[in-house]
C-alpha cells in the first residue's frame, strides 16, 4: 500500500514497521514530528524527554536492554547529547539503536547551521542519509539492522525539506522483533579507562568492517547517463541533480560515512567531469579530493544554506552563489501572546535582557528590541550571571520560558546560588513548549499522549535551588510586573520570578476588542510600538484595530497615555 507520507511521518513509520518498542526526543524543528507520530503508535513507548541529553541515554538505555530504539532531534539537539553519544559508540548496544538527526540548512527555524555527517567521522558511525520520505522510511529500517549487525548507533541524517516535504510511500506491516538480552559484560559496558580502551579496538575494526559494508550498500548507487559530466551527491541534493541534469551520471551516496572509495573512484574513472553537489560543509569534496580525485567543487558562498535546482548549473558553471529574492515576512509574536507583555515592560525599564531560545527570542526584533543575547537553551540563566560578572553596575535581567528552564535552565541557577550570583531570571511560564508547535513538558503535567502525569513545581524547584526570592505573577497586569522586577533588582538577592500566563495557544478565548476613540489620538504612535499585529498604522499616525486578528489582550489600552484605546467591556 503507498500512502501520502511527510519524512518525519516516514521515520515515524519505518521505525514502527522495524519493530520498534522505545522513542525519545526533545522537540526542535524540523524533527519534532517524529515523536509526535511515533507516539500515534501504541506499541511504541514514546516520551518527551527532558532535554536530548537525556532522551538519548533513556533510549540508549533502552538499546543495551535489548529493545530496537529511536532517539530524534534537530541538528543543535545533538549537541546536548554529544556526551553520552561519543561513549555508547564505545559501547555499542545490544537491541538496534538509530539516531535520527535533522540538520536546518538555511536556518529556518535555528540558531546556527550545522552539518552532521561529521559527527560520523567524529564519532565513528555509520550515517544513512534519505533522499526523500520513501527513502527515509527504507533507511531507518536498514540502519535498524546494521545497527545490530555491527553493534553500533546509526546516525539518520535528514535535513528540513527531506523531513517536510510528503512523498507517496509504500507501507507495509510491523514485524515484532524479540528482545535481546541484557549482558552483564563489563568490558562492553563499562567505560573506565582499561575498558574503554579495549572498546576503542572494537570501534576502529567496526570501521574497517562498515567501510567494506558501504562497498555493497546498494544505496550508494550508480545512474548511468551520457558519460560526460557525473555528479556525486547526497540526500535532498540528489533530487536538485536530477531534475537540473537529468542526463548526467549520477553517484548517489545513500551511506555518507564511511564513504565507499572504491565505488567513488570507479566512478569518476567513466565520467569526463566530476562534480560534487552538497548541501551546506564540503563533506564529501574534501574526501573525493583526499582520493585524489580532480572534483569541480561549489564555491565555498554554497556552503551557507540550502541548495535548489537552479543552484546545480551555477555550481557546475563554477558561479558564486546569487541571492534569491525572498519576500521579507517579519515574524512577531501572536495577538495577545503573554510574552508581549514582559517585553513592553522590559523595554521601558531599559535593562540588559539575557535571552533564550523559545518565542521570546522575537523581541529582539524591532520595535520590541528589548532582548539582547540567544545563544543556546539555558543561557537565559547562565548568561545572567556572566554578564553580571563583567558589569557589575549593570541591570541584567534573564529571561526563559518553562521549557527551556527544565532542558538547561536548573543547573545554571544551582550554579548561580552557589556561586553567591544575584541578579533576576523571569522564567515565562506559558504552560506549553510554544515555539515548535505546542508540545507538553514536565511543567504542564501531561505526557506527549496527554495523558495525566507529575507536575513540576517550578515554585519549589526554584527554592530549592538557592533562589532567595520566588515569585509568581500573572504579567499581564504590567504596572505589577514592572514594580516587581524593580523591586527585585533592587535587592542583593537573587531572585527568579515566575510570570505565569497560558500560551495563546491554549487560551483561546477572546475578550471584546477595545474601543478607539480617534478624537483623543494624539498620533504618538506608542501603541504601534508594542508590535501587535492586530493594530495597524494609517493616515497621518492614526490606528486601525482588526477585529478578526485582535483577542483583547488589552495591552494597548495600558500603553495609550490618552485614553484613545479603552478597555471595552461590553
Ligand atoms: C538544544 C535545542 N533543542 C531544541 C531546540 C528547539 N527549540 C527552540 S525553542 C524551543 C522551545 C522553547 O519552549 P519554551 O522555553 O517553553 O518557550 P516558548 O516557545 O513556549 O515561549 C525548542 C524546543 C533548540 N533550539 N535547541
Amino acid at each position: 500500500m503507498r500512502v501520502l507520507l511527510s519524512g518525519n511521518e516516514a521515520v515515524a513509520r519505518g521505525a514502527w514497521e522495524a519493530g520498534v518498542a522505545v522513542a525519545c526526543a526533545y522537540p526542535g524543528t524540523p524533527s519534532t514530528e517524529i515523536l509526535e507520530n511515533v507516539a500515534l503508535y501504541p506499541e511504541i513507548d514514546a516520551q518527551w524527554s527532558v532535554n536530548e541529553k537525556v532522551a538519548y541515554e533513556v533510549a540508549l538505555g533502552a538499546a543495551m536492554g535489548g529493545r530496537r530504539s529511536l532517539f530524534a532531534c534537530k541538528h543543535v539537539g545533538l549537541n546536548v547529547a554529544m556526551d553520552p553519544l561519543m561513549t555508547s559508540s564505545y559501547t555499542g548496544i545490544s537491541g538496534g539503536f538509530v539516531v535520527v538527526v535533522c540538520d536546518d540548512p538555511q536556518m529556518h527555524s535555528s540558531q546556527n547551521e550545522q552539518d552532521t555527517r561529521w559527527v560520523g567521522i567524529f564519532g565513528k558511525l555509520p550515517v544513512l542519509e534519505p533522499a526523500g520520505p520513501g527513502e527515509a522510511r527504507e533507511f531507518v529500517k536498514e540502519a535498524f539492522a546494521i545497527s545490530e549487525e555491527y553493534d553500533t548507533p546509526v546516525l539518520l541524517r535528514m535535513t528540513t525539506r527531506v523531513s517536510h516535504t510528503k512523498e507517496d510511500v509504500e507501507i507495509s506491516e510491523r514485524v515484532e522483533v524479540e528482545p535481546r538480552p541484557f549482558v552483564r559484560d563489563v568490558a562492553k559496558y563499562v567505560m573506565i579507562p582499561k575498558n574503554a580502551r579495549g572498546r576503542h579496538v572494537v570501534v576502529e575494526a567496526r570501521m574497517a568492517r562498515l567501510q567494506a559494508l558501504a562497498e555493497r550498500m546498494p544505496c550508494n548507487r550508480v545512474e548511468e547517463g551520457c558519460g560526460k559530466l557525473g555528479f556525486v551527491t547526497a540526500g535532498v541534493s540528489y533530487n536538485y541533480v536530477k531534475e537540473a541534469y537529468p542526463e548526467a551520471s549520477v553517484l548517489k551516496l545513500g551511506m555518507a560515512y564511511p564513504f565507499c572509495d572504491e565505488k567513488i573512484a570507479e566512478f569518476a574513472g567513466t565520467v569526463e567531469q566530476v562534480v560534487v553537489v552538497e548541501e551546506l560543509d564540503p563533506f564529501i569534496e574534501d574526501h573525493l579530493k583526499a582520493l585524489g580525485i580532480a572534483v569541480t567543487a561549489k564555491d565555498a558562498s554554497f556552503r551557507i544554506g540550502e541548495l535548489g535546482t537552479a543552484f546545480v548549473r551555477d555550481i557546475v558553471e563554477g558561479k558564486k552563489k546569487h541571492a534569491t529574492p525572498v519576500t521579507a515576512r517579519k515574524p512577531l509574536f501572536c495577538a495577545g501572546c503573554p510574552h508581549r507583555f514582559a517585553f513592553v515592560v522590559l523595554k521601558k525599564m531599559r535593562v540588559y535582557v539575557a535571552g533564550d531560545i523559545g518565542c521570546y527570542a522575537l523581541a529582539s526584533l524591532p520595535p520590541l528590541s528589548s532582548l539582547h543575547t540567544c545563544i543556546c537553551m539555558g543561557t537565559g540563566v547562565t548568561l545572567v550571571e556572566g554578564l553580571g560578572l563583567a558589569m557589575r553596575d549593570e541591570r541584567v535581567v534573564g529571561v526563559l520560558g518553562d521549557s527551556t528552564f527544565v532542558h538547561s535552565g536548573i543547573t545554571g541557577l544551582i550554579n548561580a546560588a552557589y556561586n553567591k550570583a544575584k541578579g533576576v531570571v523571569v522564567i515565562l511560564d506559558n504552560s506549553i513548549t510554544a515555539m515548535t508547535g505546542g508540545q507538553q513538558n514536565p511543567t504542564t503535567g501531561l505526557t506527549i499522549r496527554n495523558e495525566p502525569t507529575k507536575k513540576l513545581d517550578l515554585e519549589k524547584l526554584c527554592q530549592s535551588c538557592g533562589a532567595d526570592n520566588v515569585d509568581v505573577i500573572d504579567h499581564s497586569d504590567i504596572a505589577a510586573f514592572e514594580k516587581l522586577v524593580t523591586e527585585r533588582l533592587a535587592e542583593d538577592a537573587l531572585s527568579v520570578i515566575i510570570a505565569r500566563s497560558p500560551c495563546k495557544m491554549i487560551d483561546r478565548r477572546r475578550r471584546p476588542v477595545p474601543a478607539y476613540e480617534q478624537e483623543l489620538c494624539k498620533q504618538c504612535g506608542l501603541c504601534l510600538q508594542i508590535d501587535c499585529p492586530a493594530l495597524t498604522a494609517i493616515d497621518d499616525g492614526f490606528i486601525a484595530i482588526d477585529g478578526n486578528v485582535c483577542v483583547g489582550c488589552n495591552l494597548c489600552t495600558d500603553v495609550c497615555r490618552f485614553g484613545a484605546l479603552k478597555k471595552n467591556e461590553a
